[in-house]
């Protein structure tokens, strides 16, 4: 169990480190070699250094209050982390136990997701309708009108045909109610879809047929 004293110094920690610049949000929709989706906490660590933004934002909940408490006066920030520390004691109990710690950690990852999932829809919605349809998606992302013209301009370039086709099936899943559109409740689920069950089906195969490729075009010599 973490004591009070220990939550209260991890969290307080924070306002002596340096200033962080908020450049990586992880959990986007980036991949990695080979298709893998990029982990939430795939920042925790860089170059084997310990890195004290995703500490940061892992509590905060927030890229945008994370860079905000790098410009309050000490102590402020120590007072809003006091009281940030309290409510983790979800049982009053004046302890912050390791399950009330993770619980905390899960809401904030969950609070990042939607963070980063409005900027993401807001660079997409062209009409600023708050909604995201299948033609704004393809423009902000290839630049043009429709997947005709990115299909033709894609016919010598398979991988980028291929992001595409990803994109498409990733969009369908995302759109609970199949009108052709993600809402923000939808469009969380799109642009992280590392993050949501009923994604993984979709990313599942997409890794497979990833393998698959890969393993046609090294096949090993017996
Ligand atoms: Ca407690
Ligand atoms: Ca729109
Ligand atoms: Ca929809």
């Amino acid at each position: 169990m973490l004591s009070k004293t220990t939550a209260l110094i991890l969290v307080l920690s924070f306002v002596g480190c340096v200033p962080h610049t908020h450049k990586n949000k992880a959990g986007s929709k980036e991949t990695v070699e080979h298709g893998s989706y990029v982990p939430r906490d795939s920042g925790h660590y860089k170059e084997g250094k310990h890195d004290y933004e995703f500490d940061h934002e892992s509590v905060l909940g927030s890229h945008n209050v994370a860079e905000e408490y790098d410009h309050l006066p000490p102590e402020e920030a120590k007072k809003r982390l006091f009281s940030l520390a309290l409510k983790m004691d979800v049982d009053g109990d004046k302890y912050v136990d390791k399950l009330e710690l993770m619980n905390w950690v899960l809401k904030s990852f969950k609070m990042l997701t939607d963070e980063e999932a409005l900027d993401e829809l807001e660079d997409e919605d062209g009409d600023e309708d708050g909604k995201v349809s299948w033609e704004e998606h393809v423009a902000e992302t290839y630049g043009m009108y429709d997947d005709d013209m990115v299909l033709n301009q894609a016919k010598d370039s398979p991988e980028e045909l291929e992001m595409l086709e990803n994109d498409r099936e990733l969009f369908k899943a995302a759109d609970l109610n199949g009108d052709g559109i993600l809402d923000k409740s939808e469009y969380p689920a799109f642009s992280h879809p590392e993050e949501f069950e009923r994604m993984h089906q979709v990313l599942i195969f997409e890794s497979f047929s990833i393998i698959f490729e890969l393993t046609l075009c090294n096949p090993v010599s017996t």
